[in-house]
């Protein structure tokens, strides 16, 4: 009797203890299921949001182009307003007998552009310089070999930075200064690029190659790698320093006779010249 008490027991245990057990792994099973589907539902949360976040990026992209377009256009706006006003205050000031030159200033930016023509024009200096809004251009009225001459030097009001000087910056420029800073290795090695652009848009004027701030102490282009280079592509070169004004006089003196003595700076010459940046095939000139 004792024996089988003791089994109904024991089953009764078994019974006990098993049953149980089966119930545990279902509602596990089940558990990992919906931890499963909940575990899906995230990832396609996250998909989505990683579509809309491309979504975004690709509209933000558009705003963007948009924007630099509106920004050339601007420019160009700028350049365009700024040769008419130079052209009616001439008719004002009946300064239409005087030669005019116009000349260009490129290159990297901060390499000394804005500082060159102002210290040249009016003998300022500015540790501390603003980006210009539209573009700056200095004139100065100098006597050379008894004839008067009206010097425009055109300043970039930073597009360079943005590589998007147009054609239009270029258009009728006599001479061209190539802008490098002697203490900015970059800037150097770039100055092939910028003689590139120069002929791109206007082939035929005389380009100069300038190394500024040799005031400073560390400079990393010496003055016979810059003259290597100029030999190299053709150019003339000067050491300036807009900070003590050194060699600048030289600069632009030899710049404008280097205008006068070139035949296409007559004004019918000049009329050879397309108004779009693209030019006429003529004899002579850099390119
Ligand atoms: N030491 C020294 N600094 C200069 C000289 N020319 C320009 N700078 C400085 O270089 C910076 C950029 O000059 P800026 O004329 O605006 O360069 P841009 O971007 O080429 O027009 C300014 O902080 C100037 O003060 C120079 O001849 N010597
Ligand atoms: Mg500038």
């Amino acid at each position: 009797m004792t024996d089988t008490k003791e089994t109904i027991l024991t089953n009764d245990e078994e019974k006990l203890d098993v049953e149980p057990k089966k119930d545990i792994k279902e509602e596990e099973n089940k558990e990992e299921t919906k931890l499963e589907e909940e575990h899906k539902e995230e990832h396609k949360e996250e998909h989505k949001e990683e579509e809309h976040k491309e979504e975004e990026h690709k509209e933000e992209h558009k705003e963007e182009e948009h924007k630099e377009e509106e920004h050339k256009e601007e420019e160009h706006k700028e350049e365009v307003k700024k040769e008419e006003e130079i052209k009616e205050e001439e008719k004002k000031n009946g300064s239409n007998e005087q030669q005019k030159i116009k000349v260009i200033m490129v290159g990297e930016s901060s390499v000394g552009k804005t500082c060159c023509m102002n210290r040249y024009v009016s003998n300022e200096f500015a540790e501390q310089t603003k980006a210009t809004i539209g573009v700056g251009v200095g004139s100065k009225e100098l006597e050379v070999d008894g004839k008067c001459v009206k010097l425009q030097i055109w300043d970039t009001a930073g597009q360079e930075r943005f590589a998007t000087l147009t054609g239009n910056y270029f258009r009728n420029a006599m001479a061209t200064i190539i802008m490098f800073d002697v203490s900015n290795k970059e800037s150097f090695e770039n100055v092939s690029n910028w003689v590139e652009q120069c002929c791109k848009y206007n082939g035929k004027h005389i380009i100069f190659l300038a190394g500024n701030k040799i005031d400073l102490e560390n400079r990393v282009v010496s003055k016979e790698e810059a003259e290597e280079k100029a030999k190299e592509l053709e150019l003339k070169y000067f050491e300036v320093s807009a900070k003590t004004g050194d060699g600048l006089e030289d600069l632009f003196n030899e710049l404008i006779k280097e205008v006068m003595k070139t035949p296409f700076c007559s004004e019918q010459e000049k009329e050879g010249i397309e108004l779009d940046g693209k030019k006429k095939q003529k004899k002579g000139g850099c390119c």
